[in-house]
């Protein structure tokens, strides 16, 4: 098993001003930040990160929303990270995600839902290198 995930805070929460709060959560709940960094993501970028989701009917607007505003991304280390970050972040709708659940905290709807976080540990260590060089993690 690893111990790294792999997140962003999406747009919405970036410009509603809800990334030192989460950032504080997320700490709080026991991960140390292994890399970080503001991105602002071109349509290919976003197109290729969410590409598993490319015949799906809302693919295009997501990778419009993901490239409307500056997001941040990080690694995460912690003891059993995949699963422990998805259930801090909450369901994918944010209807459906548990009070005190950073989805249910900020997110404003099933897409600008404020936080993306790795399914699994091959997808963790994919989405991780394809952010982050060598030199930038710590
Ligand atoms: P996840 O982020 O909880 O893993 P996925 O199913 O991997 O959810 O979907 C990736 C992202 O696509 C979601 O976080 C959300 O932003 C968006 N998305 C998922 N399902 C829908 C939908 O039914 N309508 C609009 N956007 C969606
Ligand atoms: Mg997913």
């Amino acid at each position: 098993m690893s111990n790294i995930t792999f997140t962003m805070i999406k747009p919405d929460a970036v410009s509603n001003g809800h990334s030192g709060k989460i950032i504080d959560q997320i700490i709080q709940a026991g991960f140390t930040i292994q890399a970080m960094k503001y991105v602002r993501l071109s349509k290919e970028t976003a197109g290729s990160f969410y590409g598993i989701h490319r015949e799906r009917p809302f693919f295009n607007d997501l990778v419009e929303f993901m490239t409307s505003g500056t997001i941040v991304a990080a690694i995460l280390v912690k003891e059993n990270a995949v699963a422990d970050f998805r259930n801090l972040i909450g369901a994918t709708d944010p209807k459906k995600a548990e009070p005190g659940t950073i989805r249910n905290l900020f997110a404003k709807s099933i897409e600008a839902n404020a936080m993306h976080g790795s399914d699994s540990d091959e997808n963790a260590a994919n989405e991780a290198n394809f952010f982050f060089s060598a030199f930038e993690r710590f």
